[in-house]
């Protein structure tokens, strides 16, 4: 295991709290995937549930506050989310949710990519905490959460795959 992921996936989980990660390998570059992963301001390039996203304050770096809408049939509407880390050197990108109509109250996750030994490929590793909704338990806020992003690293892999390398 990468001294990073330690580093970046060991989250403080209050008692009121869950905790869970996600992993997807990815045939493709890891600059290929970084180059979709870090546009803080275009997550609807991989991430199928937002039908919009504008950003309130910042030019992308660390502090930069984004509203997004969902698509309809999601228990939420719209998310206000701040970029707490950019990191293009070690590939890490972290945003925390400071508002919004939704149930998942100070949801905060972190996105790591790692180079597969072969160079060719990349493994993400994508590792959140939120608050447990009143009414629900920790099961089923990690079912919810995991589900979506599961889809999204799913559909990050799709897209990075097929496209051509960058630079
Ligand atoms: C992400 C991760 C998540 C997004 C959740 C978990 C969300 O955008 C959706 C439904 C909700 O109920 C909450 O990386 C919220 O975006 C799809 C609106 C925050």
């Amino acid at each position: 295991v990468p001294d990073s992921v330690a580093r970046y996936h060991t989250h403080p989980v209050g008692p009121d709290q869950c905790c869970s990660a996600v992993i997807q390998h990815i045939t493709a570059p890891i600059s290929d995937v970084w180059y979709v992963v870090r546009r803080f301001d275009n997550p609807q390039a991989y991430k199928h549930f937002v039908k919009s996203c504008h950003v309130i304050v910042g030019n992308g770096d660390v502090g930069t506050l984004r509203e997004i809408h969902v698509i309809s049939g999601l228990p939420a509407a719209r998310s206000t989310e701040r970029l707490e880390i950019l990191d293009d050197e070690q590939h890490v990108i972290s945003f925390s949710v400071v508002d919004g109509d939704h149930r998942l109250a100070n949801y905060r996750s972190v996105t790591t990519l790692h180079p597969t030994p072969d160079g060719d490929g990349t493994v993400i590793v994508e590792s959140y905490v939120v608050d447990i909704p009143p009414g629900n338990t920790k099961e089923e806020t990690c079912v919810f959460v995991d589900t979506i992003v599961k889809c999204n690293l799913q559909s990050l892999a799709q897209i990075a795959e097929n496209k051509p390398q960058r630079n």
